[in-house]
């Protein structure tokens, strides 16, 4: 034990701490924002809906506050089990959060999908609105989608902000300090989240798949790291994962003609890994049938959905 000295008192009283989790629509930028927010790639990013299936954390930590973000899938009308498990995860980890930020697209104003998830009640009592996507609007466009955005959350801060550019992160930042509780730091000053490094491995190559395919390959495609080696002093990883396919017709489009796009995808993957781990990457990539894996709770299981 230790006596308590006046720099304890003024920490933990002045010190604010919680969980923030980032909701919406597919698509809307929530990704972009919590990349920007934290300062790096954490989740993927794709200009296709419904990228993100997982909870994705991403922490900032400053002397006075600690935010503990909460990126989640896009909420929608959901039939499909992958879709169910995935927006079942975007509510559990939202209602598991102390402050709520309904993120909503500027460049495609409020719409009729906002106007029913800002009644969800894993969303309701969010009092911070982020207008993202500033940088596709006119000052025009964005005062009348910042009122629509006002009148849908009364008593809410809405804050207009750009994930892509950055313009005006710091403002959405102080609000949501200010609106968080008093508490020590949750995590370590210089942890960045939770996920492991095979997943956002897993993660990176699955946002070059669903950037380099089209149509229904995006959502029947996932991927597992099936081995993840770091060599001594840690100058290269080796890292092996198969893309899942649900038919045997879809191997072939992953492949693509003469391998030529599994080689893109391979190529693109590798470069982000490298920028995110700092070092060498030997990347193999192999495309596996699991026959309607996304049907499947077991694969979802593992998948961690
Ligand atoms: N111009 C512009 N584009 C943006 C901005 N934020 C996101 N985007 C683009 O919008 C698309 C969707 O962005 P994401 O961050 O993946 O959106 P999301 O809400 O996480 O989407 P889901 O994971 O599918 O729910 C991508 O093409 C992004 O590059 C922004 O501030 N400005
Ligand atoms: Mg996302």
């Amino acid at each position: 034990m230790r006596a308590v000295t006046d720099t304890d008192l003024t920490t933990e009283t002045d010190h604010r701490a919680g969980f923030v989790g980032l909701g919406g629509r597919p698509n809307v930028g929530k990704s972009t924002l919590l990349n920007r927010l934290v300062g790096a790639k954490l989740a993927a990013v794709t200009a296709k809906p419904q990228t993100t299936r997982h909870r994705i954390v991403g922490i900032v930590s400053r002397p006075d506050a600690q935010i503990v973000f909460v990126d989640t899938p896009g909420i929608h009308t959901a039939r499909a089990p992958l879709n169910t498990r995935m927006v079942a995860v975007a509510r559990q980890a939202l209602g598991d959060t102390d402050l709520r930020v309904l993120v909503l697209d500027a460049s495609r104003g409020v719409t009729s999908e906002d106007r029913i998830i800002a009644r969800e009640p894993s969303l309701a009592h969010g009092s911070v609105v982020a207008v993202t996507k500033t940088d596709l609007v006119d000052q025009n466009v964005l005062l009348h989608v910042c009122a629509e955005a006002a009148a849908l959350v009364p008593d809410a801060d809405v804050i207009p902000v750009s994930g892509r550019t950055g313009d005006n992160i710091s403002r959405l930042v102080e609000v949501i300090v200010k609106a968080l509780p008093a508490g020590p730091p949750m995590y370590p000053g210089d942890q960045l989240s939770e996920q492991s490094e095979r997943f956002v491995a897993s993660e990176i190559i699955r946002e070059k798949v669903m950037e380099q395919t089209r149509e229904e390959i995006p959502y029947a495609t996932a991927v597992v790291v099936e081995a993840f080696q770091e060599h001594p002093d840690r100058k290269l990883l080796v890292i092996h994962a198969s893309i899942l396919v649900e038919r045997a017709s879809q191997k072939g489009i992953v492949i693509g003609d003469r391998g030529q796009r599994i080689r893109d995808i391979g190529k693109a993957a590798r470069l982000d890994l490298e920028t995110m781990f700092g070092c060498r990457i030997f990347l193999e990539l192999h495309v596996k049938l699991a026959r309607d894996w996304s049907k499947d709770p077991r694969v979802l299981r593992e998948l961690g959905l």
